[in-house]
């Protein structure tokens, strides 16, 4: 059963053979063939072509001449250039979503919410395009003025993750595009067909408008492209969601040359569940927190931290639920689980389970991989549950598959706060109780180090509202709501005079 993607890949604009890179909405691409095939179902879906260094020149040239006429625009009506883009997604939410879900392999609901991601991100930046609004400061000096406005800051390159094809590229482009910068978009080359079918929409948007080429650009392929982005001086900002092992080495690339990183990476997200925690939303969260995108999410619960007192009925509560999860074709809405993005995926999935068994841990939910009918790409995992230890090596280490670790603390909320902080990860947290003292801990100085603290919900599920990222080995980088959007521009202080004199700062004394 196919669930209509064929209609939607038409409906995307989406055929056998696509390029790969664009300043708009011509197609262009002269490296080496990406063929995408569905962890679904295994099948191929089509192919795409590489970027190569030539097209990359071609496409941060005109992002670059671009850039110098969309940044004269004033922003609201950028903004209305980003409200009609989002019509377009309002109306092509089903077929992105299934076509998300088809090349991904998260279920078709998630590919919605990920399109809802994107509607919401745009209408944010659509209000925020009449409030990128800096400070106004009383001078030390008579007859001065000083404020301080934010200009649009350049091209800014965006490299995102397989995980999350569609919407963290949203994130950063609809607010660059208000803040006024062009985007060069390198999406994973694990769902090129997706990055394709969000440039054709943009780029259509923006031709209809007389925007310049190149503001929404893509280019495709592996790290190698990722390179001709980091090493490039015309690219202020590169804002990159990946590993931390990507990370780590686009933030030095970029430090070479004293550009600026937005990085959001991995994460090693835990629960701490209290004794005065409600159980039943607690096994909601913990449930959806650890299955949901096959575990895929950089913010997906890992790990578990139970207190002694609770710990036998939340454990044999979790385990309980895990035998409700259908896993299957994620397009059918009977599933709860659809696969990993891989078969290296699967791999890395099967080493965790094997090295928390060597490293003691207790198998609860056994894993491993589904055959027969539905399940013929061999990506489907069974999603597994071990009782392990905090420092074992596996648990310090984010193993991006439905492994979810739980362990047990004792006496107060300090110890298990020292657990959930005992990792190289910052990104989410979350606490379930309804004791006033320990949530409120969780969430002062002494609490959660992560970017991300939660009270009686769930490690993930964010909404863009809010800034998102976290620290340590996460990277630093906030994207999507708050003040996010200041990161894509540059700020400058101004001081005017408008007296006959001049009188320093400082009171120093200068008489010719
Ligand atoms: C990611 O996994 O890279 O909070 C992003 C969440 C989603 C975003 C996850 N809104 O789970």
């Amino acid at each position: 059963k196919k669930f209509g993607i064929d209609k939607a890949l038409e409906e995307l604009g989406i055929s056998k053979m696509n390029a790969g890179s664009s300043t708009g909405t011509d197609f262009f691409a002269h490296g080496e063939e990406i063929k995408s095939y569905s962890p679904v179902d295994g099948a191929y879906i089509g192919s795409v072509k590489a970027t190569t260094k030539e097209d990359y020149e071609k496409v941060a040239s005109t992002a670059f001449k671009g850039f110098k006429e969309w940044r004269k625009l004033p922003a609201p009506q950028r903004g209305e250039v980003v409200r009609q883009f989002n019509d377009e997604l309002r109306r092509l939410k089903a077929p992105l979503g299934k076509l998300v879900s088809y090349e991904m392999g998260k279920s078709y609901q998630e590919g919605l919410g990920e399109v809802q991601e994107m509607i919401d991100i745009c209408d944010f930046a659509v209000g925020l395009s009449r409030q990128l609004h800096g400070l106004t400061m009383h001078s030390e000096r008579p007859g001065h003025r000083m404020y301080e406005q934010y200009h649009p800051l350049g091209v800014v390159g965006v490299i995102s993750a397989f995980n999350f094809p569609v919407a963290v590229w949203s994130w950063n482009t609809a607010l660059a595009w208000v803040c006024g910068d062009a985007c060069i978009w390198k999406g994973s080359e694990k769902t090129p067909l997706t990055s394709v079918a969000c440039q054709k929409i943009a780029a259509r948007v923006f031709e209809q408008n007389g925007v310049p080429a190149g503001i929404s650009s893509l280019v495709t392929g592996d790290y190698k492209v990722g390179e001709y982005m980091t090493s490039d001086e015309r690219l202020p900002l590169i804002s990159a969601t990946g590993s931390t092992r990507m990370g780590k080495i686009v933030a030095q690339d970029v430090a070479k040359r004293l550009g600026k990183t937005l990085l959001e990476l991995g994460g090693n997200n835990a629960i701490i569940v209290t004794p005065d925690a409600d159980i039943k939303n607690t096994v909601i969260g913990a449930v959806f927190g650890a299955v949901g995108t096959c575990g895929q999410r950089c913010t997906s619960t890992r790990r578990l931290i139970v207190h002694e007192d609770v710990y036998d009925k939340v454990k044999t509560a979790i385990v309980d639920a895990y035998k409700q999860i259908r896993i299957g074709n994620p397009l059918d809405e009977n599933n709860h689980v659809g696969p990993l993005i891989d078969k290296d995926a699967v791999q890395n999935y099967l080493a965790a389970l094997e090295k928390v068994k060597q490293e003691g841990g207790n198998v609860l939910v056994e894993g491993g991989v589904l055959e027969g009918e539905g399940y013929e790409s061999g990506c489907y995992v069974k999603p597994a549950i071990a009782e392990a230890e905090n420092h074992f090596e596996i648990v310090q280490h984010e193993t991006f598959a439905p492994v979810l670790y739980i362990m047990k603390y004792s006496g107060s909320i300090e110890n298990a706060m020292d657990m959930q902080n005992g990792v190289r990860q910052g990104l989410s947290s979350a606490i379930m109780t309804n004791n006033l003292r320990e949530a409120e801990y969780f969430l002062s100085v002494e609490g959660s180090d992560c970017g991300i603290a939660n009270v009686n919900i769930g490690t993930s599920g964010a909404e863009i509202g809010g800034a998102f990222g976290g620290e340590k080995d996460t990277g630093g980088g906030r994207e999507s709501g708050s003040d996010a959007w200041k990161i894509y521009m540059r700020r400058q202080t101004n001081t005017i005079n408008y007296t006959t004199e001049l009188p320093l700062a400082q009171g120093i004394k200068f008489d010719l």
